[in-house]
């Protein structure tokens, strides 16, 4: 299985995705853990680009993001799923239509457009929207002490990230599971493992 999960600032995202890597692995199952923007020399290298700085101009940005995307699937993901390997992602394409497309106002359409046309056949089979108050969220990953560009936003930003997930995850029931993240991490640990085990089945 090939599976996202996304989700606001602080959601646990890192968290549960370390957890169900772990709980996969003693199952037997082969397991892949990777990230965006990343996964590959390259698509680290834009991530360091994006992350360290604002001021790009939108649709270079999702340019960029597209381009570690396409690397990320055509020399890791893809790869690893036809070699039988489960592939959990933190974060994926749906996070190019919330951030850039919903929360940043750029082009949906072209953002949809350049998902087709460069992942080919590469999508998620289950996504895991891990789904929090904001407010807690933003705590939590501050207070971390690591906040990069999206996190220093105000509440504002982060509640139209919410919201457009939500939207995301409505629009797309069989693809998508909203997990409540707000409970302590044994909670959303069973909450995304039930998920999985339902679409796994
Ligand atoms: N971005 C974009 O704009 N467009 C795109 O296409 C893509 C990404 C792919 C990546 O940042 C940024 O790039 C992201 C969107 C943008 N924006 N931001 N920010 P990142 O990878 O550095 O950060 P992130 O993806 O947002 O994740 P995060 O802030 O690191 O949070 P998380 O992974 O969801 O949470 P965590 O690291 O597991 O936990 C955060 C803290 O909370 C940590 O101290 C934990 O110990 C704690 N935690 C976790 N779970 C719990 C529970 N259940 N209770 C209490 N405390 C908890």
């Amino acid at each position: 299985m090939f599976i996202t999960f996304e989700g606001g600032e602080g959601a646990g995202k890192t968290t549960q995705i370390r957890r169900l890597a772990a709980t996969l692995a003693a199952r037997g199952h082969p397991v892949l853990r990777t990230r965006e923007p990343g996964g590959t020399p390259h698509a680290e290298a834009v991530r360091g680009l994006l992350l360290g700085r604002g001021g790009w101009d939108p649709m270079s940005e999702t340019l960029l993001l597209f381009a570690a995307r396409r690397e990320h699937v055509t020399r890791l993901i893809g790869p690893a799923l036809a070699a039988g390997i489960w592939v959990l992602s933190d974060r994926f394409a749906d996070s190019t239509m919330v951030y850039q497309g919903h929360a940043q106002g750029d082009d949906r359409a072209l953002i949809a457009t350049l998902s087709r046309a460069t992942l080919g056949p590469v999508w998620p089979s289950l996504t895991l929207i891990l789904d929090i108050d904001p407010a807690i969220g933003v705590a939590r990953a501050v207070g971390r002490g690591d906040a990069n560009r999206f996190e220093a936003e105000g509440l504002a930003f982060h509640r139209r990230i919410r919201a457009a997930f939500l939207e995301i995850a409505a629009a797309e029931p069989a693809r998508c599971v909203v997990i409540d993240a707000s409970g302590d991490d044994e909670a959303v640990a069973a909450a995304v493992l039930a998920a999985v085990e339902s679409r796994a089945a």
